[in-house]
């Protein structure tokens, strides 16, 4: 880089790139107009929640946009990963990743089941099927897989070891609204897969999720399950939660989905700005879609890795003096945080493809809030963040110091 433009980046005494800062997470909004028109709907029925028309309606066109028999909507995806795993009999030990949300984990351990964390696959963030083989034990009840960042895991290769074990599979497809495996829209794979409606996802109702399975038994004991275990008026038949969505949140669920043709096109501009301008950057990955399949484009992410001079962390330091409010997600992983850091203090040496992603990866804004030209310039601060390396190095050391 010419030394006229290190003065650039604010981390060397540059003016931040962008005056209000720049989130990973900020929500997509449908029409307005369609939401207020829902909401005074609502209002007008005075049918807030529990089966309402709005929430059956989000179902349904879940459903069909799924290809899937069933989708069962629910207050939240960690929510819909409890009745989903307890449905199917999870209980003892369960075989997930670490490198996730910890919600993923948290699902089974408020229902006292241990996660059992399984490494990634060399070269993906996704749990190695072979990992599987290796950590089932005969206390081993089920697979919680997990579709990050809206790539598919090797479902194939889960299946066939979950079927040569016997053990069912539910896959925590929070990031994975709108894309596909092989052709197939992921939300058919395995008993169960579960989706997120969160502000900061794809398509988000505020808080929401839903559970996709082609089981008819399954769906008809989600039902029950979501709703205190109520099979009648009067009559339960199982144990139950609230896990009910109400009729506003679908009423925001179903709006987004209207748009979600326009929020995917957004982030596959977005997404092609990044990896215009991040080609070449040393030692900096962007962690590619597979443009075959369907994909929402939902999360930009990068590893950063020894080739370009810096750390994740220093890297994220110039970006955060440039307002790019960038994310360690999942950082420091699961098994790094309580209570899965007492019960296994070890964890890590089972997991160096988890710590060694968990140590590189940097989740950059998108969305439909961040324009195109926002995007090509957190690409550019990248490269001359990578450029400007022993100066930001240099800043970063002294900056510590001082502290
Ligand atoms: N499984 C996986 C793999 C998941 O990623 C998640 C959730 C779950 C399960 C559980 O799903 P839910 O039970 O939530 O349905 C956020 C979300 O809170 C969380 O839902 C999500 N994953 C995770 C990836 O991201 P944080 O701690 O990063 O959230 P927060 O509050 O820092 O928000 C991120 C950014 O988004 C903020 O800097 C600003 C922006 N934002 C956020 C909200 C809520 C807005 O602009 N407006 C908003 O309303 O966890």
């Amino acid at each position: 880089m010419s030394a006229v433009l290190k003065p650039r980046l604010a981390a060397l005494g540059g003016t931040p790139a962008f005056p209000r800062a720049l989130h990973v997470g900020t929500p997509n909004l449908g029409d307005q107009a369609r939401f207020l028109s829902r909401m005074a709907q609502i209002l007008e029925r005075r049918c807030l929640t529990n089966a309402g028309p709005l929430v059956a309606e989000f179902e349904e066109r879940l459903a069909d946009f799924l290809g899937v028999k069933h989708c069962v909507a629910m207050s939240n995806a960690t929510v819909a990963l409890e009745i989903a795993t307890q449905s199917l009999g999870f209980c003892d030990e369960v075989i997930t990743p670490s490198m996730t949300f910890v919600a993923t984990a948290h699902a089974l351990q408020w229902q006292q089941i241990t996660p059992i964390f399984g490494d990634i696959a060399p070269g993906t963030h996704h749990l190695d099927p072979g990992q599987i083989a290796r950590l089932a034990t005969p206390r081993t009840t089920g697979i919680l897989a997990v579709n990050l960042w809206g790539r598919a895991c090797d479902l194939d290769g889960i299946a066939r070891i979950a079927a040569a074990r016997g053990l069912p599979v539910v896959y925590d497809s929070s990031h994975a609204f709108g894309c596909s495996y092989r052709g197939t829209m992921i939300g058919s794979f395995g008993e169960a897969e579960v989706f997120s409606f969160h502000a900061t996802k794809f398509i988000n109702s505020f808080e929401g999720g839903a559970v996709a399975t082609n089981r008819d038994d399954l769906a008809e004991k989600l039902r029950l399950m979501k709703n205190f275990g109520f099979a009648g008026r009067d009559r339960v038949d199982h144990v139950g939660i609230n896990g009910k969505m109400s009729e506003a949140h679908a009423a925001m669920g179903l709006t987004n989905l209207e748009s979600i043709h326009e929020f995917i096109a957004h982030n596959r501009d977005n997404y092609h700005a990044y990896r215009a301008g991040l080609r070449g950057v040393p030692g900096i990955r962007l962690v590619e879609y597979d443009e075959s399949e369907r994909c929402n484009f939902q999360y930009i992410v990068i590893e950063v890795d020894a080739g370009s001079g810096l750390t994740r962390d220093e890297l994220l330091s110039v970006l955060e003096a440039e307002n790019v409010d960038a994310r360690r997600y999942f950082y420091p992983g699961c098994h790094r945080m309580e209570p899965y850091r007492s019960y296994f203090p070890n964890a890590g040496m089972l997991l160096p493809n988890t710590e060694s992603a968990l140590e590189r990866v940097l989740a950059l804004p998108t969305g439909t809030a961040l324009r195109l030209e926002q995007a090509q310039r957190i690409a550019e601060l990248v490269r001359l963040a990578v450029e400007a390396a022993p100066a930001v190095r240099l800043r970063t050391r002294a900056s510590q110091r001082d502290r």
